[in-house]
């Protein structure tokens, strides 16, 4: 009798050790040296937002914690003329307007910081959209709005890839607006996609930034206008050693430049959807 509790009370202690061998030995497997990491970072699609007025609680609902907003009422819930996006955000560009205080509208999405993203959008200009001499269009910035408006980022230590719509002879093109430690001119570069926009179409935009390593020149920027590659930049020296990380999505769309000449001659409209930033290449 004594023998066989004793047997019993090994056995069992045999048992309790093995599960908790088991026990550490999953913790161990599941701890984060090698994580599996979200691949969707920050996603925008609008279909739980009602129609109507946008505001800032509604997009705080959808997409989380937002370091900054400027709406003044020019967002508005739509459903997709096409029929395909259910609930889209409709922007208003109104006549005789310039800039972000009273044009478009604005908000910074603050990302885990990373040294590469991609982000994938629609937009829709509506007919009678005056896109003017052009206007400014959503991107992956280092630093939120800090690096735009002339304000060069001297140190490396950010940068901003907006879009741009502009006119040009042959039309109005698409191009990234791009601050960067290299940059060419005060007021930005361009990086021309040789895609142009027309009125009454989805237009899908898809950015992917990776950033250079240290301070070498190898820093790549793509984009690709309804899956079809468009820019494939290699050799971009974005920021120098650690600063200047993807920090940002700035949803960023105005006319302007600043001089009147840059004001929609009538109230225009453009919609947007499907935002997402992601670590992966979506799928086209
Ligand atoms: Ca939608």
């Amino acid at each position: 009798m004594k023998k066989s509790i004793l047997f019993l009370l090994l056995v069992n202690g045999f048992v309790f050790t093995s599960c908790a061998q088991t026990e550490t030995e999953s913790l161990e497997n599941s701890t984060p040296t090698d994580p599996v990491e979200e691949n969707i970072i920050f996603e925008l699609d609008f279909n739980e937002a009602n129609e109507g007025a946008y505001t800032k609680q509604n997009l705080i609902e959808e997409g989380g914690e937002i370091r900054w907003v400027s709406f003044d009422n020019r967002g508005s819930i739509v459903t997709d003329p096409e029929g395909t996006k259910g609930n889209v955000l409709k922007v208003d560009y109104p006549e005789g307007t310039v800039g972000p205080q009273t044009n478009g509208i604005q908000f910074i999405k603050d990302l885990p910081s990373s040294n590469e993203y991609y982000l994938d959008y629609y937009v829709f200009f509506e007919d009678g959209f005056d896109f003017r001499k052009g206007g400014k269009l959503p991107g992956l910035t280092s630093g939120g709005s800090t690096y735009t408006g002339g304000v060069h980022p001297d140190n490396g230590e950010g940068w901003s890839a907006r879009y741009m719509w502009a006119t040009r002879n042959a039309g109005v093109e698409a191009l990234v607006y791009f601050y960067y430690i290299d940059m060419d001119s005060q007021y930005g570069e361009s990086v021309n996609a040789g895609v142009y926009f027309e009125t009454g179409k989805w237009y899908r935009l898809t950015q992917r930034i990776k950033l250079n390593e240290d301070n070498l020149s190898n820093g790549i920027m793509q984009v690709w206008i309804d899956g079809v590659e468009v820019i494939n930049n290699t050799n971009i020296r974005y920021r120098l050693w650690d600063k200047g990380d993807i920090d940002s999505f700035y949803f960023s769309t105005f006319h302007g430049g600043a001089s009147d000449d840059w004001a929609p001659q009538n109230d225009s409209f453009a919609l947007y959807d499907g935002f997402k930033v992601t670590r992966e290449k979506p799928q086209f």
